[in-house]
């Protein structure tokens, strides 16, 4: 498994490597017979030990920041010329796919070591960032470790409680990070050339246009919000339909109305992923229910219309109901577009290869909205079978991931030029 690449080897064979080491990676889980991998876990820190294994191999200087992110650097021939940011996220959904993150973090891996077998020095550095948290899973708000290298992470966020009951800060702390030093992550005020993104499309647009790769032209904003609903718990089988003030109907119906408005607005889409009645027994009319939504457009305008739409609906099914309803955003992340010279460079690096540069903006969320913050944001997307994501299924071909390989290979050397 994952016999190291000869030097001068040809894309396919760092191919085969990258996806049998994103297959390897995703053995690492908390939960049997499914990959779930959240920020902070000692799954996590398995995660980081492999993968920090396969920097040093790679030859960079690996440590893991006070957020928990994983750092491999090779430094370049010139201190004054800065570094150059790549990777993605070490962290997953429950029960993922193999190639949401560990591809980006294991193409930019493989990139360093190419370069290293080639003999060839950049007058920069090179970090590749393994984040610690993108999806937000364990906390509920994305970018942890992304806003941290950013320096935007809001130590509020410390306070935030887990299922567990384990604050952010405790988790970080048991995982080895310095929750009170996470201000000491922030790359701000370097000199950062960019930071450059390889990541699986989760859509059907490059399997469409039948390409390999696409580049990224804008990553959509997002808006993720809970909701708790409070009626009055009854008994099931006494109490008269018309007497009821049922908290998980009044969710069923917000919850509708979420699906409808997105329905209705064109490039808007809303999900309500967790959804729960309480206290959730058969003969118990519920009287609390709890419901996230997650928001997304490309126009932050739309987006947050939409948003307070919807918070409005919420309070007139509510009223309508005799149920109280809890609004709390989670996280609101702006659209933000990606790097004009960057994606320049990366859209050259694909033509060069005698590809058709195809670009398009992401619906999903990637750690450039935190890192835009910072410096100029690129992203390649790499075709997947059948846009799946978010699911164990997901997949891709080996030949995709040669030419991702390729074209990151070229754009990081492009920028020596
Ligand atoms: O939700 C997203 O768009 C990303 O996978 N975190
Ligand atoms: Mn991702
Ligand atoms: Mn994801």
């Amino acid at each position: 498994m994952n016999a190291p690449v000869t030097s001068g080897a040809a894309a396919p064979a760092w191919a085969e490597q990258v996806v049998g080491r994103c297959r390897e990676l995703a053995a690492i889980s908390e939960e049997d017979g499914r990959l779930t991998r959240r920020f902070a876990t000692p799954a996590m820190a398995r995660a980081n030990a492999l993968v920090g294994g396969w920097m040093a191999a790679a030859g960079m200087q690996v440590r893991t920041d006070a957020a928990g992110n994983l750092v491999g650097r090779l430094e370049g021939g010139d201190p004054a010329a800065g570094t150059l940011l790549l990777g993605s996220h070490l962290d997953t959904v429950r029960d993922a796919g193999a190639f949401d993150g560990p591809l980006g973090v294991l193409c930019a891996v493989a990139c360093v070591e190419r370069l290293r077998a080639e003999g060839t020095v950049l007058p920069f550095a090179i970090d590749v960032l393994g984040f610690s948290d993108e999806e937000g899973l364990r906390y509920g708000t994305a970018y942890l470790g992304s806003r941290a290298v950013a320096g935007t992470f809001d130590p509020a966020l410390l306070d935030l409680v887990d299922d567990d009951g384990v604050t952010l800060g405790d988790a970080l702390r048991d995982f080895g990070g310095e929750p009170e030093e996470i201000a000491g992550a922030s790359r701000r005020g370097e000199r950062l050339l960019g930071y450059c993104e390889v990541h699986i499309e989760q859509g059907p647009v490059l399997e469409g246009r039948d390409v390999p790769v696409g580049v990224v032209s804008a990553i959509a904003g997002a808006t993720r919000a809970e909701l708790e609903f409070s009626g009055r718990a009854a008994h099931a089988g006494t109490v008269p339909m018309g007497a009821r003030h049922d908290a998980a109907c009044a969710a069923a119906e917000w919850v509708l109305a979420v699906e409808a408005a997105a329905c209705a607005e064109p490039g808007l889409v809303a999900t309500v992923g967790r959804l729960e009645a309480r206290p959730g027994a058969p003969n118990v009319v519920p009287g609390a229910a709890v419901a996230s939504l997650d928001a997304r457009h490309a126009d932050d305008a739309v987006r947050e219309a939409a948003v307070t739409a919807l918070r409005a609906e919420a309070q007139r099914i509510g009223a309508a109901r005799g149920v109280e309803v809890a609004w709390r955003e989670v996280m609101s992340a702006s659209a933000v577009a990606a790097d004009g010279a960057l994606t320049a460079a990366l859209s050259t690096a694909v033509a060069e290869r005698g590809l058709a540069v195809v670009t398009l903006p992401s619906g999903a969320g990637h750690d450039g909205v935190a890192l835009a913050q910072l410096t100029g944001v690129a992203m390649l997307f790499v075709r997947c079978a059948g846009g799946i994501s978010h699911h164990p299924d997901e997949s891709v071909d080996e030949a995709d991931v040669a030419v991702a390989l390729d074209v990151l290979h070229g754009f990081v050397r492009g920028l020596a030029r």
